[in-house]
């Protein structure tokens, strides 16, 4: 299957290389999922990884959770990630001025070097985007930034004028590769997605098959009803690194989201 003819429109009005990517790599593995990599110690991740990487598109990493943490370590972790294709997307969800985002993305974690995707907050205006992208043309790299247009989370601040106004300023930009939707929430991805128009990703967390409340305010919908509603890349986490058999659940997870891809294009 070509993912020309699989994505349709979005594949024909993609303005990004990373998209594509992200739309080949989704095609091969018949999997819309990325990995919220959640996990504490390096050993932890390894295991995970290792068992569902078949069944999984990209690779969502929260590097400063990780207690074992160490360069040598984590350049062999991105080593097995890129040689299981997959996208390595830090979701560091950076947020300050242009100029110390650049400088956040060196630093100890040296995100620049290993990310092909980040996530940013609009807050402070658009030159984050900017901030981001020299940081990784200092390096020679090229990536792409999700920006946070709504968030799963109960009670958060990210209105609907704040959204409109975030995607109206990550459309136009050519380093934004899409933005992050309210998986929970499948009327709200798909206002998101009327907004978006066809050119930009729209990825989302709060996706579980068990839908509902989570811990701490998370909100859980549907994966198949988010990817009916326009989600293009479905980020789901403790739904397989805390399932009993994370290899099943990410294979579940896979054949959820792309029944809905196919649903949606056919
Ligand atoms: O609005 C958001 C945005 C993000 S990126 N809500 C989220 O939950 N996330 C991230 O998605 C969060 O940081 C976590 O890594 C993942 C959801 O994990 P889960 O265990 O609830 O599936």
């Amino acid at each position: 299957m070509e993912a020309a003819d699989v994505w349709g429109v979005r594949w024909q009005k993609a303005d990004s290389p990373m998209a594509r990517r992200f739309m080949e790599v989704s095609t091969a593995k018949q999997s819309l999922v990325c990995l919220a990599a959640d996990r504490t110690t390096m050993s932890g991740l390894f295991d995970l990884l290792g068992a569902v990487s078949p069944y999984v598109a990209a690779l969502k990493t929260h590097v400063d959770l990780v207690e074992d943490w160490s360069p040598e370590g984590w350049t062999k972790f991105c080593e097995m990630a890129n040689e299981a294709n997959l996208l390595i997307f830090e979701d560091r969800k950076f947020a300050d001025i242009g100029k110390i985002s650049r400088r956040q993305m060196g630093g100890i974690y040296d995100i620049r070097s290993w990310s092909d995707l980040v996530t940013a907050h609009l807050i402070s205006g658009p030159d984050v985007v900017d901030g981001l992208q020299t940081a990784w043309s200092d390096v020679n790299r090229t990536g792409s930034v999700l920006l946070l247009a709504q968030m799963s989370s109960r009670g958060n601040l990210l209105h609907p004028a704040y959204t409109e106004e975030v995607v109206r300023l990550g459309k136009e930009h050519p380093g934004v590769l899409g933005f992050i939707g309210n998986g929970s929430q499948p009327s709200s991805l798909k206002s998101l997605r009327d907004m978006v128009g066809e050119s930009k990703m729209i990825w989302t967390p709060g996706v579980n098959i068990q839908t509902g409340d989570g811990e701490m305010g998370q909100r859980y919908g549907d994966p198949t009803e988010a990817v009916l509603a326009g989600a293009d890349c479905i980020i789901v986490g403790s739904g397989i690194h805390m399932a009993e058999h994370p290899e099943k659940a990410a294979a579940m997870y896979a054949e959820a989201s792309w029944k809905g891809l196919l649903q949606r294009n056919g």
